[in-house]
């Protein structure tokens, strides 16, 4: 059985409980608040270097971090990362995307605007993380115009990494009512089979 270091209101760890949800798979979930600390602690360091959920424990004691990596790990051989090619580069191209245009901006917003900030340091730096958080799902607008999912026909990953802050961005004072194609995107990943809330243990 898997053991899932993870900090329940972390899309980066959601990502990971979506998928484990959506393929049925056992796993111990094992809370650290990242406000107290807990991840800095000797003890997770020696888990994870990089001091960060989420994480996931293999049965034989070995740890991989990074959200993405954790999906293709587990997505292997699974509907969620299919073997052509070319779709699993265009899957990657997406996982790569949602770490550098989309998390940095509306995953960080979102962070800023429910602990407490902005701060005065945060207000400087609000408007380009807004203006390029807005720019992340224009992109994703115009992909999901074309197509049901992110990468095509069918859910895979990529979708899964990006649904976990996408379904949150208005907790970071993002507008979605002007991207008709990512709300019905977000509906119908959220009703598929298995699916779980960010807020589910
Ligand atoms: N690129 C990493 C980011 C992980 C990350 O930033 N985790 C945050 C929570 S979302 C964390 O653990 N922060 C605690 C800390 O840095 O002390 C991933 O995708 O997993």
């Amino acid at each position: 059985m898997y053991n899932l270091y993870d900090f329940l209101p972390s899309g980066n760890g959601y990502k990971v409980r979506l998928l484990l949800n959506a393929l049925n798979l056992p796993y111990t979930l094992i809370e650290k608040d990242i406000l107290k600390g807990e991840t800095r602690t000797e003890e997770f360091l020696e888990l994870n270097a990089s001091g960060r959920i989420p994480l996931l424990q293999l049965e034989d004691g070995r740890c991989l971090a990074e959200s993405n990596a954790i999906l293709l790990y587990l997505a292997e051989g699974t509907e969620f990362l299919p073997a052509d090619r070319f779709l699993r580069a265009k899957i990657n191209e997406w996982l790569f995307f949602e770490q550098y245009s989309h998390e940095p901006n509306i995953a960080v917003v979102r962070f800023w605007m429910t602990h407490g900030g902005p701060t005065e340091e945060q207000k400087a730096m609000l408007p380009a993380k807004m203006k390029a958080g807005y720019a992340a799902l224009d992109v994703m607008e115009k992909q999901l115009n074309q197509t049901p999912f992110l990468a095509g026909e069918h859910m895979t990953v990529a979708d899964i990494a990006l649904y976990a802050y996408t379904h949150v961005a208005h907790e970071g004072e993002f507008d979605l009512s002007g991207y008709p194609s990512i709300n019905g995107w977000l509906t119908r990943i959220a009703a598929r089979a298995n699916h779980v809330l960010i807020t589910d243990t």
